[in-house]
């Protein structure tokens, strides 16, 4: 071992005893100034002081803890006056509990909280019941309050979205797709062993299912596409298709009423498997003979195929430890505060963002997440994933630190409640850091007139947590950077989906394996940021630049072309909202009615990165269901029933979705206004080779930043300790 390893170590180790003394201690409730970073030399006990009362604050928008979960399921099972099965073993002819979650006061009882000393809202949840054990089945959400006790449940279905939840648009639980599996590998592969034997070697395990989705083609159908894989041990099986599909009708509330529609062999329909194996027994079946991959020739494989080295590349550590602080759900960083939660279904959102204790954003969450697939085979073309109603959140795993995180991370568990009567703990399946990206901020060198240096290292507070869905991965970041920076990042890596490779099939995707046709499909992400610049009241404000010809003032024959700034407020929310590909001005500014020091208004800049494209033609019956995709930005005011672009019901539903998108959009007065802006970004993704085993972040993704903008009199980070300046007098060799 050499010696820098040795240094690394006893620096982990000490970071650790430092961490773990800070937790005894905070533990026991005393106060305690070593784990304060802001009890550092430089740092103010005043602000630290401004801060722990806005900690308390946080809370209102903390995700509910396993207590909680438990009483309101107790108070479900003695309230409801029926009887509820656990999820994880309900029929669909069963009554109950989908999943529960924290349901926030409404955002004015909130601002009047934080903001104007009201006393503190309810605390109330949301609970998603199945009521399948009755003559009329439906979906109710219910209301449920006040925690930790509740006393009452409400019925807010028809208030929240004007109709009636019809049951068909539940999303499928665990149980069910289990049912749907009995019947595929039980009933029905007993009616073709021959085929399955032969061309297979099926021995009743050595198969999976993936799921695909739409269930059809019209409200109330549900009927599922499940491809078929061979079930590989250590990898993902969604890069080893069989060609075999089957069409499964589950739409009955009887179990013993489903049945297979449509089976897909190689490129041909068959009604059932009975048929496919009479075709085949008649020799009418062009099979191709295949054989599970075993682990090392497995192309799914991510066991790197060379031996690990010691020592391993560089990495981060904290001298002083961490410069944060994390107190519950509430997080601090520099001059930056903001609250934490995870909604179960939509993944991590923050609130109540802030710097130097003013607020700039109030919501800043993931909404939604589609990936759109074309391929040859019936599965693969009919796929439109919608992730929010498989679970955003839920599928956020823990996270391996030092991969998936740095290794002197923070990890915060995440509890829910979902398919099931008791709530689960996902361990350290957020994690939060400080990083130092490796870029100056800014700097300048002056080797003229007069000699000196001004910089300052990047170091930012990074939030993420990253959901598996699937196969897939994608990585949720909200990153904070000492210039009043937000930005806002989304990385997909994981397996891709692939479909069984034959004929026509380059026209989907690139062939990947001997079998395997990586598939094309379009990643779209919806974020909601509700930002209150210098208060709730804003407007739109965009710039751009326009040439044009002006003669030269000095020589008048002569003209120049000569840029200039365009500006323009965007009064109403039609104007404010751009398709796809649509021209936005460059510049798109949420501004607040004061002004900077020199008469500007303050406002912060939306700035997309994003490489979206074509989305879906309007005339798809489906295309509602996923509309915020038609705009990569489109600002509405706010509304307490517009709280989320998507619905965990479109998934199923998606003919008649429970929230349509564009209905939001209807030219409503923007001028100052509480206005919320809608991203999407993504972008289309035709998997290629280094696709195998894995996806690779780099290019795979996009964001978007929020970016000061006349908001301060200066660049804020100057009031940094991270900054750096030396004239050439002084010593430069060392900035400290
Ligand atoms: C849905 O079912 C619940 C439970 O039986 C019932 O209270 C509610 O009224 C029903 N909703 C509608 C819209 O029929
Ligand atoms: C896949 O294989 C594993 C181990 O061989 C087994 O435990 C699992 O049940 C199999 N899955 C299916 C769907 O057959
Ligand atoms: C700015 O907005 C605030 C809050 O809505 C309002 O009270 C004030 O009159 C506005 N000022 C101007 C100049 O419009
Ligand atoms: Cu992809």
């Amino acid at each position: 071992m050499n010696m820098r390893a040795v240094f690394v170590l006893l620096a982990v180790a000490l970071a650790t005893i430092l961490a773990l003394v800070c937790v005894l201690l905070t533990q026991t409730g005393s106060s305690n100034k070593e784990c304060d970073p802001d009890a550092q030399p430089g740092h103010q006990q005043t602000k630290v002081r401004q801060q722990k009362k806005s900690s308390d604050h946080s809370l209102v928008f903390s995700d509910l803890n396993p207590e909680e979960y438990s009483q309101i399921v107790e108070y479900l099972k003695s309230n409801l006056g029926v009887e509820l099965v656990n999820a994880a073993d309900a029929n669909p002819s069963d009554n109950c509990i989908y999943y529960i979650q924290v349901q926030y006061p409404s955002k004015q009882k909130v601002l009047d909280y934080l903001d104007k000393g009201a006393t503190k809202p309810k605390r109330e949840a949301i609970a998603v019941i199945f009521f399948g054990n009755q003559i009329d089945p439906n979906i109710t959400e219910y209301l449920v309050g006040p925690l930790p006790m509740p006393t009452y449940h409400e019925d807010i279905t028809l208030q929240k979205y004007k109709d009636k939840l019809p049951y068909y648009r539940r999303p499928v639980i665990g149980k069910e797709y289990v049912e749907a599996y009995n019947l595929v590998y039980q009933q029905e592969f007993s009616t073709a062993p021959n085929f399955l034997n032969d061309v297979f070697g099926y021995d009743g395990t050595n198969f999976a299912a993936l799921t695909t989705v739409p269930r059809g083609f019209r409200s109330g159908d549900r009927s599922t596409w499940f491809v078929l894989f061979f079930n590989v041990s250590g990898s993902c099986f969604s890069l080893h298709p069989i060609g075999l599909e089957v069409l499964v009708d589950h739409k009955s509330l009887d179990v013993t009423k489903w049945k297979v529609l449509k089976v897909f062999y190689n490129g041909k329909y068959y009604s059932n498997m009975e048929d496919l194996e009479k075709h085949y027994k008649e020799g009418k079946v062009t099979v191709i003979r295949m054989n599970r991959a075993g682990r090392d020739d497995d192309i799914g494989s991510m066991k790197p195929k060379v031996a690990s080295m010691s020592g391993g590349g560089p990495f981060q550590f904290d001298p002083v430890g961490p410069r944060y602080i994390i107190d519950k759900n509430h997080v601090n960083f520099q001059s930056w505060a903001f609250a934490f939660g995870m909604n179960v279904n939509s993944g991590l959102r923050l609130f109540d963002i802030r710097f130097k204790n003013e607020r700039i954003v109030y919501e800043l969450s993931t909404q939604e997440a589609i990936a759109i697939y074309g391929s040859n085979a019936p599965g693969g073309m009919i796929t439109r994933y919608i992730d929010g109603s498989f679970g955003i959140g839920r599928f956020s795993f823990e996270l391996v630190r030092g991969v998936d995180c740095p290794y002197l991370a923070t990890y915060i568990d995440v509890h829910y409640l979902m398919e099931s009567d008791t709530p689960e703990t996902i361990k350290n399946s957020i994690c939060i850091f400080e990083h130092n990206s490796g870029i100056p901020l800014r700097r300048h060198y002056s080797n003229m007139h007069s000699m000196y240096y001004g910089g300052m290292t990047n170091t930012v507070l990074v939030i993420r947590a990253i959901s598996t869905l699937i196969n897939y991965d994608y990585i949720w970041d909200f990153i904070f950077y000492q210039n009043g920076v937000i930005e806002t990042k989304i990385h997909a890596t994981g397996y891709i989906s692939s479909s069984f490779y034959f004929e026509d099939g380059q026209d989907y995707g690139s062939r990947v394996g001997e079998y395997t046709l990586g598939t094309l499909h379009t990643h779209f992400i919806n974020y909601k940021v509700d930002m209150d610049v210098g208060g709730t009241s804003n407007r739109i404000m965009t710039q751009d630049m326009k040439f044009s010809p002006t003669s030269v003032p000095w020589q008048q024959d002569t003209t120049i072309q000569r840029p200039k700034v365009v500006r323009e407020v965007l009064k109403k929310e039609n104007e404010a909202a751009f398709a796809l590909n649509e021209h936005m001005p460059r510049y798109v500014h949420f501004s607040s009615n004061t002004t900077n020091k020199w008469g500007h208004p303050r406002s912060y800049r939306i700035q997309l990165v994003s490489f979206a494209g074509e989305y879906l033609p309007e005339t798809s019956p489906v295309e509602k269901a996923m509309g915020w995709a038609r705009y990569k930005l489109a600002v509405t005011k706010y509304k307490e029933e517009e709280q989320e672009s998507s619905s965990i019901y479109n998934q199923n539903d998606p003919w008649n979705p429970s929230v349509t998108f564009s209905e939001f959009i209807d030219n409503e007065d923007i001028n100052l206004q509480d206005l919320v802006a809608w991203i999407t970004v993504g972008f289309l993704h035709i998997p290629h080779s280094e696709d195998l085993p894995n996806t690779a972040t780099p290019g795979n993704g996009g964001g978007f930043f929020l970016r000061p903008y006349n908001y301060f009199d200066l660049d804020p980070s100057i009031y940094s300790s991270d900054g750096v300046y030396f004239r050439s007098e002084e010593d430069y060799s060392s900035s400290s």
